[in-house]
C-alpha cells in the first residue's frame, strides 16, 4: 500500500497510527502542502478533492477520507481491533471519533485558515482567536465525555485499555491544538491520553517529527 501523505496534516497523522497499530507497511509519499502539491494534477488526478491523506491500494484503487480508510483497514485486516465489538460501544467510539473528524478539525483545516485570512481579511489575531474557539469546544465536550466514562471504558486510552479509533483521531488533533499554542490545562485526562499513547511505538513513529518530509 502506498500512503499519500503529509508530516503535518492530522488526518494523514491518524492513518499512520492505524497503519503502525496494525503493523501495515505500506510507502510514506508525501504531499507537501505548503508547496501546493495538494492542487496538481498529479495528486487530484488519484484524488479529485485534493486533501490529505490518499491511501492507493495494492490492486491500484485509492481511496480518501481518513475516517473511511480507518474503518477499511479494521475491516480488511481486523488484528487487532480499533473498534470494540458490541454495537453500542462502537457507535460510542465512532462518535467520539466524529467529534473530532466533522466538528473540530474542519473548522480549522488550512483551507478554513486561508480563506479567513486571504478572502475575508481576517486578522492574525482573530484567526488565532477562531482557531482557539473551535479546540476549546471540542475539547471542553470531549474531555466531559471522558470524565463520565464507567468501567471497563475507564483507562489509559479514550476507551479502556486498548487503543481505537477514538486515540487515532484525538492524539493528532491534540498536536494540532499544542501546534497552535492552545491551552491544554483544562483537559487533564485528554492529556493523560496524549502521554500514554505517544509513550507507545505505533504513535511514536507516526509523530510529524518523526517522518522523512518533516
Ligand atoms: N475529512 C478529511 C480531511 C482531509 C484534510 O482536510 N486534510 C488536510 C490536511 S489535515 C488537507 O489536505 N488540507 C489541505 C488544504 O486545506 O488546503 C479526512 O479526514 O481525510
Amino acid at each position: 500500500m502506498k500512503l499519500f501523505t503529509y508530516f503535518r496534516s492530522t488526518a494523514a497523522y491518524r492513518v499512520r497510527i492505524a497503519l503502525n497499530l496494525k503493523g501495515l507497511p505500506a510507502e510514506l509519499l508525501p504531499v507537501n502542502l505548503v508547496e501546493k502539491k495538494h492542487t496538481e494534477a498529479a495528486y487530484t488526478d488519484l484524488n479529485p478533492q485534493g486533501l490529505v491523506p490518499a491511501l492507493m491500494l495494492e490492486s491500484g484503487e485509492v481511496m480518501n477520507q481518513s475516517m473511511s480508510i480507518l474503518e477499511y483497514l479494521d475491516e480488511q485486516y481486523p488484528l487487532p481491533p480499533l473498534l470494540p465489538t458490541g454495537p453500542l460501544e462502537r457507535a460510542e467510539v465512532r462518535s467520539f471519533a466524529y467529534e473530532i473528524a466533522c466538528d473540530m478539525h474542519p473548522l480549522n483545516n488550512l483551507r478554513v485558515l486561508k480563506y479567513l485570512e486571504n478572502d475575508l481579511g481576517v486578522g492574525a489575531q482573530d484567526k488565532q482567536t477562531w482557531y482557539e474557539h473551535w479546540i476549546a469546544t471540542g475539547f471542553t465536550a470531549l474531555e466531559q465525555r471522558l470524565e463520565l466514562r464507567k468501567p471497563p471504558q475507564q483507562g489509559s486510552f479514550c476507551f479502556g485499555n486498548t487503543a481505537t479509533i477514538a486515540d487515532c483521531l484525538l492524539i493528532p488533533q491534540v498536536y494540532n491544538a499544542l501546534r497552535f499554542n492552545c491551552d491544554m490545562q483544562p483537559y487533564p485526562l485528554i492529556n493523560a491520553i496524549n502521554e500514554h499513547c505517544l509513550s507507545l511505538n505505533a504513535f511514536e513513529a507516526a509523530r510529524p517529527e518523526n517522518q522523512a518530509d518533516a
